[in-house]
């Protein structure tokens, strides 16, 4: 008997040691007071700096809306730029607190890299950008062509995958930094450009004359893009899952950056729940009640952000498309806040 209660209290002891040692993330921001988010190195739209190096973006706006969660201050956020190639050591390193840099989620990434997927920010596929003078109208007419790319993505695969799969003959041309892929293939150099779609429409707006320009009508992969964070604290993982759940929750809620305080005033037993009026569900995260309005306030509504950043509002002028709500007709889901 008493050798069984040691044991109940040393693996209750090892259990209790685990959790407080590796729930360090949050304190080390608190601490820090900034929130170090890893983005891209400029890609409009997603994540990219104007000339006071004021960072935008629908990557961005999940890093503001952390830091408005903890902070309740959207600007507690230092933007560490990272290549395609740079951005996983980042995160292991312990450089940058979440990584939110149009990265997808995959199985390889998922269980080698020793982190965590913390949701769906943007639902996305890889595509081709071609000059208009080449006449090219379908993915399918590219045998033998060049193609630019971007080295440590997915991209790199995808492509191999495609002109595998159909029969084709390719020549890839790597390059380590986005712009000079881009510029390569601007300047000839290869004939076409590949990444994913929406990042075809925002380095497409980089171009001397964007217009000349088409992007093909293939997509050949699923990009699931979204905001990651290290394996071992499972507290920070909840933390950065559910803002992004908030800001999705709280469009399908009807929350919005303008009527935000006056619906935190609802009876609606649905909105005191996510406003913190009743329960303590911000609390039970390691954050405060009023979490919820913290970040709508912050950043606006999963569809607002993107209306800004990528969609209508933007230069960009990204149809929502799959990354509709669900019961809008696209896929865009988040468990909800109860
Ligand atoms: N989603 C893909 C591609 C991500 C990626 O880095 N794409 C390049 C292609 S344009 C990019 O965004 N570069 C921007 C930059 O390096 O700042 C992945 O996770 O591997």
């Amino acid at each position: 008997m008493k050798r069984v209660s040691l044991v109940v209290t040393l693996a209750a002891a090892a259990v209790f040691s685990v959790s407080s040692a590796d729930a360090q993330t949050l304190k080390t921001v608190k601490d820090r007071g900034m929130l170090s988010c890893g983005v891209s190195q400029g890609l409009p739209g997603f994540s990219s700096p104007d000339d006071k190096g004021n960072w935008t973006g629908l990557d961005v706006d999940v890093c503001r809306a952390i830091a408005a969660a903890i902070f309740d201050d959207p600007s507690k956020v230092k933007f560490v730029p990272l290549s395609a190639k740079d951005r996983f050591t980042a995160l292991q390193s312990g450089e940058i607190d979440v990584l939110s840099r149009n990265t997808t989620w995959t199985l390889s990434r998922d269980t080698s890299l020793g982190v965590n997927f913390a949701g769906v920010s943007y639902y996305d596929g890889q595509g081709f950008m071609a000059k208009k003078a080449l006449k090219v109208n379908s993915a399918l007419e590219l045998n033998g062509a060049s193609i630019c790319v971007q080295t440590g993505t997915t991209n790199e695969q995808n492509v191999a995958d495609y002109f595998k799969g159909n029969n084709m003959k390719y020549e890839v041309i790597a390059f380590a930094n986005a712009d000079e892929a881009v510029k390569a293939y601007e300047s000839g150099r290869c004939d076409v450009f590949t990444s994913d779609v929406s990042q075809l429409y925002a380095q497409r707006l980089k171009l001397a004359a964007p217009m000349e320009h088409v992007v093909l009508p293939e997509v050949i992969s699923k990009e699931p893009l979204g905001p990651l964070v290290r394996h071992g604290d499972d507290q920070w993982f909840d933390i950065v899952k559910w803002t992004l759940f908030a800001m999705i929750n709280a469009e399908e809620l009807g929350i919005t950056q303008k009527n935000v305080d006056e619906s935190a005033k609802s009876d609606k037993p649905e909105l005191k729940r996510v406003f913190g009026t009743d329960g303590n569900l911000g609390e039970q995260l390691g954050l405060t009640k009023d979490w919820v309005a913290r970040i709508i306030k912050a950043t606006g509504n999963y569809g607002e952000s993107f209306e800004r950043n990528v969609g209508t509002g933007s230069k960009l002028e990204i149809a929502r498309g799959l990354n509709k709500l669900w019961n809008k007709g696209g896929i865009m889901y988040a468990p909800p806040i109860r």
